[in-house]
């Protein structure tokens, strides 16, 4: 039975991460940041938590001690790290904290490996916010696309990137880089754009709210769903060698299309409800994103499953069935 260890497993991501690994018929253990309501923490595993909490770990990424400890006690085969101070616009406010977590905490963790068990196969949950407004000729992002970020966030996220390949290169550690654009679900944190839009305007529907106040409604994303980004994670691990992928849908919608969709399938009228206010504006915002996934596609043989409409189609009925 293969062991599969998975930082941030209580996030988005590492919830259907979970699921897939469960199916696959692995040992999963993942380690959770100490919070002072434990229940809420793993709130997101759903169904999977009885079959997992026996393998679940108090640790930190920024404290090597508790990764040290974690990683001699499951000796795992697969190590997925999506740990990570996650908010951009919240890396403005804690910028030292977000590159503690998202670019040391990665060295915490690949210096762990390479003393404890230099032959795991390691995803790093890598991002589009790395390119920052950077794209090829064509308008894509792809693998070779320079990376100019434009936030703490993207530049913790690139640091991170860069020690993933010079461990690759120096060690020779099985270490990929997943290059993954936005992707969204029910369980998204309701900060992101994608949930805060769908949730209050499943509120708006049923009169429990009445106005939305947004930031950057001209901003574009490459939005898709994280049960198929989490596929794409496992593919890489499966490879005889390791790589660097982009996951994206190639499809870019703005925030304002967003909107329209959303409060267009709950018959209402956005123009009605919807606000601005500063505190959502980011200091550098970056404008547009769409990627050229075909490395995935020809190498690993992924695709999507969802598009921008059936991702917000399930959001849409996961919230009107919550809020009823
Ligand atoms: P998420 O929902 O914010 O989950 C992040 C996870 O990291 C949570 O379980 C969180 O625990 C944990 N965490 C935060 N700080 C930690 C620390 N210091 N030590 C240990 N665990 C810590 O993010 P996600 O959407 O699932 O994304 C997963 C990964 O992919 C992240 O690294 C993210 O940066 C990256 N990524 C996401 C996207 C996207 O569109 N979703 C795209 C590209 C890359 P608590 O909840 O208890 O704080
Ligand atoms: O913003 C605009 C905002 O916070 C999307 C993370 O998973 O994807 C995510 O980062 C866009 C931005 O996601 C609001 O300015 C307008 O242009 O949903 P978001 P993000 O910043 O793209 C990348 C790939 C990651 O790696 C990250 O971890 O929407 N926007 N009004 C707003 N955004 C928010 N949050 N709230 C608003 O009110």
């Amino acid at each position: 039975m293969k062991r599969a260890l998975i930082t941030g497993i209580n996030g988005q991501d590492g919830s259907y991460l979970t699921e897939l690994l469960l199916e696959k018929g692995y040992k999963v253990y993942g380690i959770l940041k100490r919070n002072s309501v434990a229940e809420n923490q793993t709130a997101r595993l759903d169904d999977s938590y009885q079959q997992i909490k026996n393998n679940l770990y108090y640790a930190d990424m920024i404290d090597m001690a508790s990764l040290i400890r974690v990683l001699q006690d499951v000796q795992p085969n697969e190590i997925y790290n999506l740990a990570a101070q996650s908010h951009v616009r919240i890396s403005f406010d804690q910028p030292i904290y977000t590159a503690q977590v998202v670019a040391i905490g990665v060295m915490n963790l690949l210096e762990s490996i390479r003393t404890i068990c230099p032959k795991v196969k390691l995803y790093q949950a890598s991002s589009s916010e790395m390119f920052g407004n950077s794209f090829d000729e064509d308008g894509f992002r792809r693998e070779t696309t320079p990376m100019h970020p434009t936030s703490p966030y993207g530049c913790a996220k690139v640091f991170a990137y860069n020690l993933i390949r010079h461990y690759r290169n120096a060690y020779n550690l099985f270490a990929c880089n997943g290059i993954l654009f936005n992707h969204e679900s029910p369980r998204r944190g309701s900060n992101f754009v994608t949930n805060k839009v769908v949730k209050e305007a499943a509120k708006i529907k049923m009169g429990r709210s009445n106005k939305l106040m947004l930031g950057n409604l001209d901003a574009a994303r490459d939005w898709g769903h994280a049960e198929d980004y989490v596929y794409a994670m496992w593919l890489m691990l499966q490879q005889n060698e390791s790589d660097d992928f982009v996951c994206s849908t190639g499809v870019s919608h703005t925030v304002k299309d967003l909107v329209e969709y959303v409060f267009g399938k709950l018959d209402l009228d956005w123009k009605k409800y919807i606000g601005q206010d500063e505190r959502y504006l980011r200091p550098e915002e970056l404008n547009a994103l769409k990627g050229d996934c075909s490395k995935a596609k020809n190498v690993l043989g992924w695709k999507h499953k969802y598009t921008f409409e059936t991702m917000l189609d399930d959001m849409i009925d996961y919230w009107v069935g919550e809020l009823k």
